[in-house]
């Protein structure tokens, strides 16, 4: 470790510590200077590729710049940090944000024009970052967004994955997944920190300590290293500038030459690839898990570098330990990387000496545990055999901190033998179960849901033993938020700039209530007709790119009807299509004169399936299939159109939802946690259909329930018609049955694939209240229809619900964890 700058260079020291100059020129020389030297480029052979990269990274140079005095500028105030802990970041593209958050873009679009290339081009260069699955991962990218643009000193760690969330094609009208080789290219956006690594041990076994007499000592263990890639996260309009910090096993020392100079070529290299396998892949299930010795040890290695290296930089603030839980916030996002608890317990006591009790207050003074579903199939549990092989230090001391915490319970409530069995973390299966949400609870200080009905849930439900034990308060609510520099600043630069107008200045991209200004101009003609006039812009930006990736022709005329998400039973993309086969039903009945009475309406879907998870691969066959019907039948023509958009990620998310007029948030009422993207759609002026459930209930509260449309039954009726036989004998209505006829027919291709959606629609079967809600989500539709008529009331609600959203920018929720959890404050760095 180099002591300080004292021995540098002075003019090292004043290079860092200036500004860059803001210039076209500099710009220009600067992407110029890359090319030709870091990319050996010559004006003869530079494509928009190079162009892209040229750009980037030289905008990478004045984030790292800003990103070490952001970091230096907190530890000289000795700020107390917060560690944003997540196997999932979905970042999607970096470049065009980074150039919005330095104020830099059209410096650098005169400059890429000066070379020759077009922005938008160029732009569509950059591959996403596609590190998570869903709504959980672009959460966390959000959330350390917002740590950014509001100042605070927060860090994400995760794990920086050789391939992503996988590409998917459809085929035939079937998913087929190909790998997602994002490093393929080099990557602007991480600087690799080979100085940063960390060991982590692995099998072996345990024995006394003989030194340390609270402590054990890990023996016989295989050892890996993890290193960092930081990757800067521009702070919009401040000198701020974030950081995820993501580990990737290094394996080139895991060479073994004796077996290379004997022959045995394969052998020679076998701990490298078990090695390169721990951070290879990311597991591609949402919500779901299926309890893989892999996905143990990615975990484990994540959390453990992760807690080294939160322990090696608080040591350089020089406090004691006592002062740990003053500067160090944790937050584990949801059980992925609650093994961190173990870990920070494990070096307290083996590796520094501490007692169990002084480990365990920090620890539970350092973490806290958001808990983000309560769908069975996602909770995480670890078979303890497993545990034991891996970790067996670990499995020891969850152990002591469950012996500990039956103790507890058992003072509270004497002999209650099943509330021990309940709330035990070993549940007592075969073989025995590490229940990880139990061990999060255990070891933090608050546990929180992600939107006020889930929060409400979790308490009455899943974690009722748990609030019995704590008491109420250590429960509570942060409702989830989106940042509104990316979903609707940088996604829709057309409604940016009435915003702007409405506001007077931009400063609703980092104070987004102020967009309620927009409620001033509802009835201003001239402002109605260019909001309307935008949403038409983005839908025929939409319309192109369905045009590009689908081969299909829409009409921005239509209205845009749009349910893009993960594809899952619980949502109800099912439902969704069968309404569609309803509607297309209907008109095939009508006169042609009636069916140009009609809304004419584009259905769009997208969301990629889990590979293993087979229902929900034949929900996307099913939707290919009608489409195919739909589209190619020349009676219904524009009437109705139905596209499926191949590989839904970030950047396809940002040409899809500023161009909804109706977007569908269906889920059965309780179990969408919160879900985020509804937020997105309304902020863009999307009028939501949905069920009573997640988020969904408090844009209703912001927006009025007038402006919604909600259906369904509500989350406390839900169990009831579940567990009901009688209703389970009630056969579906005549619509649903009408719809289930016609698939039967054989319209759709052959009937048998299509059965087992048929029989998880009504009866027994239908798990997720298909068939209770059908009528009422048709009636919804109706209502929808009746609307788009009117165009000055469709109008009016639109800008009426993006104006009320203001709470739903991820600022928001992160106030509320910096406030309510983390006990942080912000300050805009000064360097
Ligand atoms: C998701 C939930 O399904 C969403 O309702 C919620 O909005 C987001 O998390 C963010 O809180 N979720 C997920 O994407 N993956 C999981 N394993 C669990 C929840």
């Amino acid at each position: 470790q180099p002591k300080h700058s004292d021995h540098l260079n002075s003019e090292f020291v004043d290079y860092v510590s200036k500004e860059l100059p803001r210039d076209e020129k500099t710009i220009l020389t600067s992407i110029i200077t890359l090319l030709s030297s870091t990319f050996f480029k010559t004006p003869h052979n530079t494509t928009s590729v190079d162009a892209y990269n040229g750009a980037a990274f030289s905008i990478r140079n004045r984030l790292l710049r800003r990103l070490d005095g952001t970091d230096q500028f907190f530890n000289s105030i000795k700020a107390k940090r917060v560690y944003y802990m997540s196997l999932e970041f979905l970042i999607g593209r970096t470049f065009d944000n980074a150039m919005l958050a330095l104020g830099l873009k059209n410096e650098y679009s005169n400059a890429i024009k000066t070379l020759g290339y077009k922005m938008e081009d160029v732009i569509d260069e950059e591959r996403d970052a596609a590190l998570g699955n869903g709504g959980l991962g672009r959460l966390a990218a959000c959330f350390v967004d917002s740590l950014a643009c509001s100042n605070y000193p927060g860090w994400g760690y995760g794990l920086r994955y050789k391939y992503g969330m996988f590409q998917q094609q459809i085929i035939n009208g079937y998913q087929v997944e190909a790998p997602d080789c994002w490093l393929d290219n080099p990557n602007p956006w991480e600087f690799p920190r080979p100085e940063i690594s960390y060991k982590v041990k692995f099998y072996g076994n345990v024995a006394k300590s003989a030194s340390n007499p609270h402590g054990y000592t890990w023996e016989n263990a295989v050892e890996y290293e993890a290193m960092a890639f930081d990757v800067p996260v521009p702070g919009y309009g401040t000198k701020n500038v974030g950081n995820i910090r993501l580990w990737s096993c290094k394996t080139n020392h895991l060479f073994d030459l004796n077996r290379f100079n004997s022959g045995d070529y394969s052998g020679a290299t076998a701990n490298m690839v078990a090695a390169d396998m721990l951070t290879n892949v990311l597991y591609p299930n949402d919500n779901h898990n299926n309890g893989k010795e892999l996905r143990l040890k990615q975990e484990y290695l994540f959390v453990s570098a992760t807690i080294q290296d939160v322990i090696a930089r608080f040591k350089t603030s020089g406090k004691a330990w006592s002062e740990f839980s003053h500067m160090v916030a944790i937050q584990l996002n949801d059980t992925h990387p609650a093994l961190g608890i173990a870990e920070l317990q494990r070096i307290l006591i083996d590796d520094e000496g501490m007692e169990w009790d002084q480990a365990w207050s920090i620890v539970t003074k350092t973490f806290a545990f958001t808990n983000h579903t309560i769908l069975p199939e996602a909770m995480e549990k670890w078979s303890v055999p497993m545990l034991g092989k891996i970790l067996p230090r670990h499995l020891g001391i969850i152990y002591d901190i469950n012996l500990f915490f039956l103790q507890h319970v058992e003072k509270l409530y004497p002999n209650d033998r099943d509330l021990l069995a309940r709330i035990s973390i070993i549940e007592e299966s075969s073989p025995q179960q590490a229940r990880m949400a139990y061990l999060a609870i255990v070891g933090s200080h608050h546990v929180n849901g992600v939107a006020q009905i889930h929060s409400d849930i979790i308490k009455d439900t899943i974690f009722s033993d748990f609030v019995k034990v704590y008491g109420p308060d250590k429960f509570v609510n942060v409702t989830n938020g989106v940042a509104p520099r990316r979903w609707v600043n940088q996604c829709n630069p057309e409604l940016a700039s009435l915003i702007t107008e409405a506001v007077g200045d931009d400063s609703w991209v980092n104070h987004y209530s102020k967009s309620s200004k927009l409620e001033e101009f509802v009835d201003d003609e001239d402002f109605r007709r260019r909001w309307w006039e935008v949403k038409q812009t983005k839908k025929e930006q939409l319309a192109r790119y369905i045009k590009n990736t689908c081969g299909i022709e829409v009409s921005s005329n239509a209205l845009f009807d749009i349910q893009v998400k993960r594809i899952h039973e619980y949502k109800r993309q099912l439902m969704n299509i069968l309404s569609v086969i309803y509607r297309y039903n209907k008109l095939k009945n009508m006169s042609p004169q009636m069916r140009k009475e009609q809304v004419p309406r584009v259905v769009v879907f997208a969301g990629k399936a889990a590979s293993g998870y087979y229902i929900a691969k034949l929900i996307i066959k099913l939707i290919n299939s009608v489409a195919d019907v739909v589209n190619n039948d020349k009676d219904i023509g524009d009437s109705l159109k139905v596209v499926f958009i191949p590989d839904y990620c970030v950047s396809a998310a940002e040409v899809i939802i500023p161009a909804s007029d109706i977007s569908q948030h269906i889920s059965t009422a309780g179990t969408e946690a919160s879900g985020t993207s509804n937020m997105k759609f309304v902020m863009n002026g999307g009028l939501i259909l949905g069920t009573v459930d997640g988020a969904n209930v408090e844009i209703t509260e912001e927006v009025g329930d007038e402006q919604i449309f909600m259906f369904g039954v509500l989350a406390h009726e839900v169990d009831d018609f579940r567990y009901n036989q009688r209703y389970h004998a009630t056969p579906p209505d005549s619509a649903l049955q009408s719809v289930f006829d016609t698939i039967r027919s054989g319209l759709f291709g052959n009937p048998n694939e299509f059965n087992p959606l048929i029989e998880c629609s009504h009866g027994a079967g239908d798990n997720y209240l298909v068939s209770v809600d059908f009528p009422s989500y048709l009636m919804a539709h109706d209502a929808v229809e009746e609307l788009y008529k009117d165009n000055d009331a469709w109008v009016t609600k639109s800008i009426l619900c993006a104006a009320r959203m203001g709470k739903f920018s991820s600022d928001r929720s992160i106030d509320d964890y910096a406030e309510n959890i983390w006990n942080i404050e912000p300050t805009a760095a000064d360097f």
